[in-house]
């Protein structure tokens, strides 16, 4: 299973997300379907299934508090050829939490890359660049209260990411 943990925008930050994202004008690329917009926490990726229920445990006992993170940059990573929508300002919760999700993903003898987290939300796959008319700098503000597990299945119709298990 291909699995990672992140962030759900509410219906109103998504919405925020795609007023700013259709001013963008001059992109080419894949536009994330508005549905699938999150920001990863933590990458897992191909994780037996049998170790779900004791990864489902271990994140039982990850404190989370609600805490907000403004999305205020606009930025393009060359490798993987993403468009993404960041936060400037990581707050401490949520940097807490990204670790806290990292050490136990480790306990869980799990292998992570070791980059450092970036929050972002992704909003165009293989893409060439930013456009040269940007709308300005976005600022929206999303507030989170909890983090979610999720699945991601690349089907026919494109990749649905399904939430596995939501902490509050
Ligand atoms: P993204 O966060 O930049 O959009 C599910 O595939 C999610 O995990 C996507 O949001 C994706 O990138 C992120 N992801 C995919 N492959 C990854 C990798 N090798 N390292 C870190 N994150 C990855």
């Amino acid at each position: 299973m291909r699995l990672f943990f992140g962030l759900d925008p509410d219906p109103a930050t998504r919405r925020a997300i795609d007023t700013w994202r259709n001013a963008l004008t001059g992109v080419t690329g894949k536009r994330v379907p508005t549905a699938n917009l999150h920001l990863t926490l933590l990458f897992l990726g191909q994780v037996a299934p049998d170790r779900l229920t004791a990864l489902r445990n271990a994140a039982d006992r990850i404190p989370c508090r609600p805490f907000s993170l403004v999305l205020d940059e606009v930025g393009y990573w060359r490798k993987p050829r993403v468009l993404w929508l960041g936060a400037r300002d990581v707050p401490t919760p949520a940097l807490r939490l990204a670790q806290a999700l990292r050490a136990t993903a480790l306990a869980q003898a799990l292998p992570l890359d070791d980059r450092a987290w970036r929050p972002h939300v992704t909003l165009y796959r293989s893409c060439h660049g930013l456009p040269d008319d940007l709308p300005g700098n976005p600022r929206i503000e999303a507030v989170f209260n909890g983090f979610t597990l999720y699945q991601s299945r690349s089907t026919d119709h494109g990749v649905h990411y399904d939430p596995l298990a939501v902490w509050h």
